[in-house]
């Protein structure tokens, strides 16, 4: 049985086998650090509406995606207490805007592995059982195990979620692409620091008929699941 989801620019997945045991949500770094008061986002200064909007549908595609057995996944950006994994340039280029990695701040040190603003947010706290990837970097994929872990599961698709759009979200589309998974981003359960630039990383994923894989939205996907 082939099933297609609609989207935006061609029907998900491309091949229509798309099944709970082939297909993975993976929710990218929803942590205080990135859409709570006080955290590493907050500090910079942006407008955390932006990045707390996918909580909310991110909460009703979780209960849909559990009842049906999908894979989930949960990555957490963050760096050993110690710095060692940290790279001089990314603690220097957060210094300059303010909210230095590994400095001290309302939720503890910020992006620190073990603190509190790098924990993922209690709306949207795993369950037992499901795989929270832990990565120093923007992508999930770089030094970490994901790889390994869904090619040992025999995942072919990854829903992709979660903040930012632009950066976290996007570096681990690409690398997920680039290895030949099938991606899709759902629109209303990710978000930016900057609106203009949620819209043009959605809008990158469609050009060339799909480069990256295509876009929809939770509801779309909850009605196709659940009909
Ligand atoms: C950023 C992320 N924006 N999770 N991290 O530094 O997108």
């Amino acid at each position: 049985m082939t099933r297609f989801i609609p989207a935006d620019p061609y029907p998900y997945p491309y091949n229509g086998d798309l099944r709970p045991k082939n297909t993975v949500l993976i929710i990218i770094d929803m942590q205080t650090d990135f859409c709570g008061i006080g955290g590493y986002v907050d500090q910079m200064g942006y407008d955390l509406s932006l990045t707390r909007a996918p909580i909310e549908p991110l909460q009703n595609l979780l209960q849909v995606t559990r009842e049906q057995g999908f894979h989930i996944m949960h990555t957490r950006e963050g760096h050993r207490p110690d710095l060692s994994d940290l790279p001089e340039n990314k603690r220097w280029r957060s210094q300059q805007i303010g909210a230095g990695i590994g400095d001290a701040g309302p939720c503890g040190r910020i992006l620190v592995r073990g603190e509190s603003g790098w924990e993922i947010i209690p709306e949207l706290a795993p369950l037992p059982g499901e795989t929270i990837i832990d990565k120093p970097g923007k992508g999930a994929f770089y030094a970490t195990d994901l790889d390994l872990l869904l090619r040992k599961k025999g995942i072919q698709n990854i829903i992709l979620t979660g903040i930012t759009t632009d950066v976290c979200v996007h570096t681990t589309m690409r690398e997920a692409n680039d290895r030949g998974y099938e991606c899709l981003v759902l629109s209303d359960c990710t978000g930016a620091t900057d609106y203009d630039n949620y819209l043009a990383a959605l809008k990158m994923i469609k050009m060339q008929g799909g480069v990256f894989g295509t876009v929809t939205d939770s509801k779309t996907l909850i009605q196709s699941l659940t009909e």
